[in-house]
């Protein structure tokens, strides 16, 4: 017989959905349940790679599944197109960043159609189309507003290979996340979200999340806010007048304090140094202000820092303690400052040990005296050498130096966070511009709603765009000059875009109603979608995006606009794809490309390769994958679906019961894997139960058989999910109406999922003397009872008394008689 080739069906079959548009969500009631699947949306570099094919792949499953399931599904597709990459390519070709962008979108676009994902294509957005990033603007001005939007100037990360700022969440180990450079820090005044004064929501709503979402996603969003509990402590500074408080997450060991230490880039250093020390001082910070974040967080390097010439007074005791600046405490973090307590912890320790400063144990822990080896402890124990918390433990401790500096007025329980605000503006110029305007009597002016979008200027190209320190909008005279809105003099639009973070904080509330022109989404179509039930995607993209799209959500649920406070119920991060283990991705560059594959195997044996390797969260290893297994499997469905006689309707009831029972198992088992995303055991039950029917087929009842026909109709079904062409032209050979999508998913029978009977060995003194048919699942103490029934147990017993039984329920019962 013929072989099949299943990239002969792909272009018939895609025709005919784009005809049908079964995919197409309804936006009115009809009578159906809703579910929103959702994948991460692309950003247009070039064509789809391995990577994207694995991940829609994937994200394709849940929505098909929904379909067959009979509700109405959005699954919808946009793209993520501000960005660098768009930039730096207009940059080298002379040419506007739109030009690239939208040529790769088109591409993606076309690549995304073949490879048969089940989008609603009448949603598809672009971040950087003016009728989108209208709305970020309006976005933007209502967390103005809110003063959840503010600028403040202070030390920023900065790329100087891009020229522009990051994001703390975008400096990866000390370097710029996109382009590996190492990261600077400047003083700059920036825009920030306040996405600090929704820390403690971002922490506590993820009890929501907990397992529906990746356990190690929200094990890195908790350490990411690095909520910390401890005590302000006020120091009094000797020679001024304000105390300097600091932070301690130890007030346990306040008497252990034997030294002060206070950032060197911080404010505060600089203000406190006595003179004598100032030089000292000054040629200290020059050193530090060239050292990267990496390095002064390591706990390798040899401890720096310099005598401030002051002194602090310990609130608690009184006891006069040095003041002294270094860089391994952080101006940003806590107060800038911190009481040293080297007995109790390590950096102390090291700084202690390096600059001769005295080293007191105040907590026993039963270990060796820190100063003597080196390495300080930090568990609990005995408070010793501290006055009235002396014999208390670490816990009591705590609270009760807390209570003791709350009745003195000089401390109090506090909590920090590691968190920072979101630094959002940026200094290129392929994103949404920020919505204001500076004028010198009004001061910082949003622009009206009614003159949203501020576009982007078309006439700039090439080297127009390169990197300057300042947005390249800065140099559109043309555009920057304008009338204050406020009093109408002379004013200039403020020239930094938005982080593309923003872009994609809100971008899956804009397909619920992607042509909404009164707000950014209609709020009666997103009560009636989101929250998205599954959305798919990298696990890149586990703090960032995800993050600021749940403080985004925050931000709406509160200003009225989404009834939910978690914007996503169920998250699926999927796995890499890598060449002999080496991962396929923009930077190593595509090892194996993907629209080749697809030549070469058919869109089918590449998706069903992708999810049959493995469960989707674990990496695939493009070596490892037999593309040829999957489409001899292909092969082998085709055939069946052409064997099987054209007599739909037939009731399968009156077919073979062992090939049904199979089906039904089939049936039940599919459905439970597919719930728990266990796509690849899910397709091994569907090559089982094609090979049941194969073998139905050749040496069983035939392929007139109705069995055999109910057969052919579930495995076509079920692969509808993973191999839709295929299944799609199965289908058809099988006389069935496109789409197969809307079949129905099939429910099995309990009845024919009750297992067979099993057989079970009764034995009396070790001799077999009966076999009992018994179910399978039966108990120790029911086979007991039955085998003890036997008569011809009761026959070999011959009136013997009983010893023992011993029960292995279902196999074997052995009966001991008494002698
Ligand atoms: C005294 C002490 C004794 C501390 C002890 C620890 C152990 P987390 O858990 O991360 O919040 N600290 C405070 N502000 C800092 C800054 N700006 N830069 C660097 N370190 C800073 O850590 C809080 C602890 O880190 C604080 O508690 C402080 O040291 C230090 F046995 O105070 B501790
Ligand atoms: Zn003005």
């Amino acid at each position: 017989d013929e072989q099949y080739d299943p990239r002969a069906v792909q272009d018939k079959w895609q025709a005919v959905w784009a005809e049908l548009e079964p995919f197409k969500a309804v936006e009115e009631d009809d009578g159906r349940e809703r579910r929103y699947a959702l994948d991460m949306f692309p950003y247009p570099s070039g064509d789809l790679h391995m990577g994207h094919a694995e991940a829609f792949a994937i994200g394709d499953v849940p929505a098909r599944y929904w379909l067959q399931k009979g509700f109405n599904v959005l699954h919808p597709i946009g793209w993520d197109s501000f960005g660098l990459p768009a930039e730096n390519a207009a940059i080298k070709r002379n040419s506007h960043p739109a030009e690239w962008t939208y040529a790769n979108i088109d591409t993606q676009a076309g690549s995304f159609k073949r490879y048969a994902a089940s989008f609603d294509w009448s949603r598809r957005l672009h971040t950087s189309d003016p009728e989108y990033y209208r709305w970020t603007q309006w976005l933007f001005l209502r967390f103005y507003e809110r003063g959840l939007a503010y600028r403040k100037g202070g030390h920023v990360n900065w790329c100087p290979n891009d020229q522009t700022v990051l994001a703390n969440e975008q400096v990866v180990g000390g370097h710029c996340e996109r382009c590996g450079a190492l990261v600077e820090k400047r003083v700059l005044t920036q825009w920030y979200f306040k996405i600090t004064e929704y820390a403690d929501r971002l922490l506590d709503d993820m009890a929501q999340l907990e397992g529906k979402w990746p356990e190690r996603v929200l094990l890195m969003q908790r350490n990411w806010i690095g909520r910390s509990t401890g005590a302000d402590v006020d120091f009094v500074i000797e020679g001024r007048d304000a105390p300097v408080t600091v932070y301690t997450t130890r007030p346990d060991t306040l008497y252990g304090a034997t030294f002060m230490v206070v950032a060197a880039d911080a404010e505060l250093a600089e203000e406190i140094c006595a003179p004598e020390q100032r030089t000292a001082f000054e040629a200290y910070r020059e050193e530090v202000s060239r050292e990267s974040e990496i390095e002064r967080l390591s706990t390798e390097r040899d401890k720096t820092g310099v005598f401030l010439g002051r002194h602090a007074i310990n609130p608690v005791n009184g006891e006069r303690i040095p003041v002294w600046a270094s860089d391994y405490v952080l101006a940003e973090y806590g107060h800038g400052a911190i009481m040293a307590v080297p007995a109790h912890d390590q950096r102390d320790l090291d700084f202690a040990l390096k600059f001769g400063l005295p080293v007191r144990t105040v907590v026993d822990t039963g270990e060796p005296d820190p100063g003597q080896t080196g390495v300080a402890t930090a568990g609990d124990g005995r408070i010793v050498n501290s006055g009235p918390i002396n014999d208390l433990s670490k816990a009591d401790g705590i609270a009760t130096i807390i209570e003791i500096l709350a009745r003195q007025g000089n401390g109090k329980a506090s909590v920090n966070f590691r968190l920072r605000d979101w630094l959002v503006s940026r200094q290129r110029f392929w994103g949404c511009p920020i919505p204001i305007i500076h004028c010198d009597a009004c001061g910082e002016v949003p622009v009206p709603d009614d003159q949203l979008p501020v576009r982007l200027p078309e006439n700039l190209r090439g080297a127009d765009l390169s990197p300057k320190g300042t947005s390249p909008l800065a140099a559109a005279a043309d555009w920057v000059n304008v009338e204050c809105p406020k009093c109408g003099g002379a004013a200039k639009r403020d020239t930094d875009t938005m982080d593309t973070f923003v872009d994609s904080s809100w971008y899956y509330y804009r397909y619920c109603s992607p042509d909404y022109t009164d707000g950014p989404f209609d709020v009666e179509a997103v009560r009636k979608w989101g929250p998205v039930d599954q959305y798919t995607g990298g696990v890149e993209h586990a703090i960032l995006h995800l993050l600021y799209s749940r403080f985004f959500t925050k931000v709406l649920h509160d200003m009225g606009m989404v009834d939910f406070t978690e914007p996503f119920t169920r998250l699926l991060n999927q796995g890499q794809v890598i060449l002999n283990a080496k991962a396929m991705s923009k930077t190593t560059g595509n090892l194996v490309d993907l629209g080749q594959q697809i030549d070469e195997f058919g869109v089918d044996v590449v998706r069903l390769a992708m999810l049959f390797s493995g469960p989707p969260e674990d990496d695939i290893d493009w070596a490892d994958v037999s593309p040829h297994g999957m489409s001899k499997f292909l092969s082998r469905v085709h055939r069946i679906a052409s064997e099987v006689a054209s007599d739909a309707g037939v009731d399968p009831s009156a077919g073979s019961v062992d090939l049904r029972r199979v089906t039904h198992r089939t049936i039940s088992e599919a459905t439970m894997l597919v719930e728990a995303e266990r796509f690849n055991v899910a397709i091994s039950r569907i090559m089982e139960l094609v090979n049941a029917t194969r073998k139905a087929i050749d040496s069983g009842p035939g392929a007139a058989d109705p069995a055999v026909r109910e057969a052919a109709e579930t495995i076509t079904i079920l692969l509808s999910l993973f191999a839709p062409y295929t299944a799609e032209d199965a289908w058809s050979l099988l006389s069935r109406t496109a789409p197969v999508i809307k079949a129905g998913w099939p429910t099995a029978d309990p009845a024919l999922l009750v297992q067979e009977s099993v057989t079970c060995v009764v034995q009396v003194a070790g001799k077999v003397k009966d076999r009992l048919e018994i179910p399978p699942d039966i108990s120790d103490a029911d086979l007991e009872a039955q085998a003890l029934a036997s008569p011809k147990v009761q026959e070999a017993l011959n009136g013997a008394g009983i010893a023992k039984v011993i029960v292995r329920a279902p196999k074997i019962v052995n009966i001991v008689p008494q002698r």
